[in-house]
C-alpha cells in the first residue's frame, strides 16, 4: 500500500441500516471516488463496541450509545484512497444531526429524535491512530 493511501473504518449505524441506506452511503462513498475494500452485515457485540468506543466510556451517553449500536445489524466497511479519513468526516457531517450542514449523510438523512443518545447513521474513523485500531476490531482478518 502506497504511504499516501489511507484506510477509514465506516460503519453505516443501526438507524441507517434500518431505514435501508447502507446503499445509500455506499453510493456516496463510490461517487466521491473512495473504493471499499471489506464490507460485511454485523450485530455488533457489548466487547466489540467496549473497544470501539472506549474514548467514551464514563460520558452520560455512552451506556445509551451501547445499547443503540448493539440493537441491530451495522454494515460495516473499510474504505480506501488518499486522505479518506478526513474525507468521509466530510461526507458525514457534524455529530449532530440537526446542525449537520445539508448535502452531508447527517445533514440529509439524520435528525434528532428526542433519545439520550445522538442516532446520526454513521460511524468514520477520526484519524489514522483510530482508523488502525478500529479496523483490527471489525475486520481483523485485514
Ligand atoms: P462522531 O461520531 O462524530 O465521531 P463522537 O465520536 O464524539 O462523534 O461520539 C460518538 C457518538 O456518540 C456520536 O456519533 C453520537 C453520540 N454522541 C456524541 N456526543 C453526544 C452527546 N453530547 N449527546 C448524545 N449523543 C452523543
Ligand atoms: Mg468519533
Amino acid at each position: 500500500m502506497s504511504e499516501s493511501i489511507e484506510r477509514s473504518l465506516v460503519l453505516v449505524k443501526p438507524d441507517g441500516y434500518r431505514r435501508g441506506l447502507s446503499g445509500e452511503v455506499l453510493r456516496r462513498i463510490e461517487a466521491k471516488g473512495y473504493v471499499p475494500i471489506a464490507l460485511a452485515v454485523t450485530t455488533p457485540t457489548r466487547e466489540q463496541l467496549a473497544a470501539h468506543y472506549a474514548e467514551h466510556e464514563g460520558k452520560p451517553f455512552y451506556e445509551p450509545l451501547v445499547e443503540f449500536m448493539s440493537s441491530g445489524p451495522v454494515t460495516a466497511m473499510v474504505i480506501e484512497g488518499q486522505r479518506c479519513i478526513e474525507g468521509f468526516r466530510s461526507l458525514a457531517g457534524a455529530t449532530e444531526p440537526t446542525g449537520a450542514l445539508p448535502g452531508t449523510i447527517r445533514g440529509d438523512l439524520g435528525r434528532d429524535w428526542g433519545l439520550k443518545v445522538q442516532q446520526n447513521i454513521v460511524h468514520g474513523s477520526d484519524s489514522p491512530e483510530s482508523s488502525a485500531r478500529e479496523i483490527g476490531i471489525w475486520f481483523p482478518e485485514l
